[in-house]
Parts: C-alpha cells; sequence; structure tokens
C-alpha cells in the first residue's frame, strides 16, 4: 500500500465504522427521543475515526478481518464521543464547538449532553459485549476489562484530573507526560490491544502492538496541542488557542514548539519501525503513524 492509498485505505474503513456505528444506536425517534437524538448528533458530527480504524488495522496486522472487530471498534468511539461531550460542558472545558458545530450541551442543554455522555459510554459496554462469530468469548470478557480500565479512572479519566488540576500552575514533563498518556494515550493505546487481543495476537506480537499504540498516543496528543497552537477552526471544529488561554500543561508550554515538534516525529518513527517489525499485514499501521504526524485537524 503506498501513501496515496492511504486516502482510500481511511474511505473504506470509514464506510464500514460508520455502518457499525449506525446499528449500535437505537433509532433517534426511539423513546425518550431527546437522548436518542443527542446521542446520534455528537456521534455522527463528522470525527476523524481514526480509534475503530486503528482497532481494525491492529487487527489486520495480526490477520483479521475488520468484521467481526466492528464491536470493539464502535465501543471505542462511542467511549471517545461521551469523552468529548462531558469534556465539553461548562463543569469542565466550557467549549461551544466541536466536530464544527456546537457542542452537544449548546444544543440539548447541560442535563441531557451530561445523560447523553453516560449512555453512549453504558451502550459501549452493551455493543462490545455482543461476541462475533469465530472469536473466543474469552477473549471478549478480556477485552471488556481492558476497556473499561483504559477509560476509568487509573486511564482516560485519570489523565483528565490531572488534565484540570495542573491548569493554570507551571507543569513538569512528568506531569504533561501523565496527563498526555492517559488522557488521550489510554484510549488510542486500548485500540491496538483490542485489535490485537480478538485477533487471537501471540503475546510478542500483542507487546509490539501495545507499544505501537504507546507511541501513537502520545505523539497524537503532541500533535492536538501543535495544532491547538498553529490549526484553524474550518480544519479542527473547534477554536484554536485555547490552551495557552487556559494555562493548559501542554508539551509546547514544557518544551517549545521547535522540541515538541521534535518529539513528535520521533515518536511517530518509533511507532513505523514497531509496524515494519510485524510484517506486511501492517502496512496501514505504518502509514496511520505517518497521518497522525502530518495531521491537520
Ligand atoms: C471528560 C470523561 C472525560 C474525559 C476527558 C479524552 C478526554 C478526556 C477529553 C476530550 C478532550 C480532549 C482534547 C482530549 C484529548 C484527546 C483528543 C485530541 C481528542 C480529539 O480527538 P480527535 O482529534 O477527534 O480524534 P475526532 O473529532 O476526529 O474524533
Amino acid at each position: 500500500m503506498r501513501v496515496t492509498e492511504l486516502e482510500s485505505y481511511l474511505a473504506s474503513r470509514r464506510q464500514l465504522v460508520q455502518e457499525a456505528l449506525e446499528k449500535s444506536l437505537p433509532p433517534a425517534e426511539s423513546y425518550p427521543p431527546a437522548i436518542h437524538q443527542a446521542m446520534r448528533y455528537s456521534l455522527f458530527a463528522g470525527g476523524k475515526r481514526l480509534r475503530p480504524i486503528l482497532v481494525l488495522a491492529a487487527g489486520e496486522s495480526a490477520g483479521s478481518p475488520p468484521e467481526p472487530l466492528l464491536p470493539a471498534a464502535c465501543a471505542v468511539e462511542l467511549i471517545h464521543t461521551y469523552s468529548l461531550i462531558h469534556d465539553d460542558l461548562p463543569a469542565m472545558d466550557n467549549d461551544d464547538y466541536r466536530r464544527g458545530r456546537p457542542t452537544c450541551h449548546k444544543v440539548f442543554g447541560e442535563a441531557i449532553a451530561l445523560l447523553a455522555g453516560d449512555a453512549l459510554l453504558t451502550q459501549a459496554f452493551a455493543v462490545l459485549s455482543q461476541v462475533p462469530a469465530g472469536i473466543p468469548p474469552a477473549k471478549v470478557l478480556q477485552a471488556i476489562g481492558e476497556l473499561a480500565t483504559a477509560a476509568g479512572s487509573q486511564g482516560m479519566i485519570g489523565g483528565q484530573v490531572v488534565d484540570m488540576e495542573a491548569e493554570g500552575r507551571p507543569a513538569t514533563l512528568e506531569i504533561v507526560n501523565y496527563i498526555h498518556t492517559h488522557k488521550t494515550g489510554s484510549l488510542i493505546r486500548a485500540c491496538l490491544r483490542l485489535g490485537g487481543i480478538l485477533s487471537g495476537a501471540g503475546e510478542e506480537q500483542l507487546a509490539v502492538l501495545t507499544r505501537y499504540g504507546e507511541n501513537l498516543g502520545l505523539a497524537f496528543q503532541i500533535t492536538d496541542d501543535i495544532l491547538d497552537i498553529e490549526g484553524d477552526f474550518t480544519r479542527m471544529g473547534k477554536k484554536g488557542g485555547m490552551d495557552v488561554a487556559r494555562g493548559k500543561a501542554t508539551y509546547p508550554a514544557c518544551l517549545g514548539l521547535k522540541k515538541a515538534r521534535e518529539i513528535a516525529r520521533e515518536l511517530c518513527a518509533e511507532a513505523q519501525s514497531l509496524a515494519l517489525s510485524l510484517g506486511p499485514a501492517a502496512e496501514p499501521l505504518f502509514l496511520l503513524a505517518g497521518y497522525v504526524l502530518n495531521r491537520q485537524g
């Protein structure tokens, strides 16, 4: 697969994910419609679907077709969407725009937005608990445990708490690393592990996928820090410059833009060499590391 083919790979995987996500939630008119409309509003607001695609690409590297991995791919995107809804609430970052349109609470009100996030989180586990044909139930159980831990107080939520606590204070690189590897990195790492576990990857293969996920997760958040300074609203779908305005603990704040860029490049190069070590079936993972480094939104 050449770099020019990455776009068609992304498009084909996005299509599969989109169709599966459609079926993962009750229809908008299901009673009570207010909650289902809010859940669908945020889920179908045009995200990149990077995390579900990483689940599929990790599975592909271990020889699995995409279909049996779709419940896990959807589960991760449901959790990601819930985290965005809650992060945008007035009690947290108080953002008006996400994915290029008004945030969930701006449209549906705070109470429904809070509940839409809760409902997406719980629905994620209902979806993941469906056992696809050909996947041993024990592997699904393992995946459920991994995703719950990654999203919980020692994963994504822990990262969010330290992110809030660090606001407006001079942050050490150690604190920034904790925030980035937990708030953002935990879920991305879980994507790689879920794809591997559900595809029957061996111990060594899973260890490589995990390290790839750790490198990519940190690189993803560093590029997000950089885009918050350099990106524009049209591409990012949200207002830029907010990290500086809020005194957030970021890589550029700690080390400067140049060093932040250099570290993101090194992390993606390391992810690419890990992908290469997995052989030709990991080519999408190789290209996805380049995509994360060069993304504009
Ligand atoms: C509030 C429960 C809770 C958790 C908060 C993930 C998170 C932790 C907050 C979301 C806000 C944020 C800036 C997280 C950092 C991760 C990140 C860059 C999210 C945006 O991900 P993209 O760019 O978004 O993949 P799309 O819209 O493309 O899916």
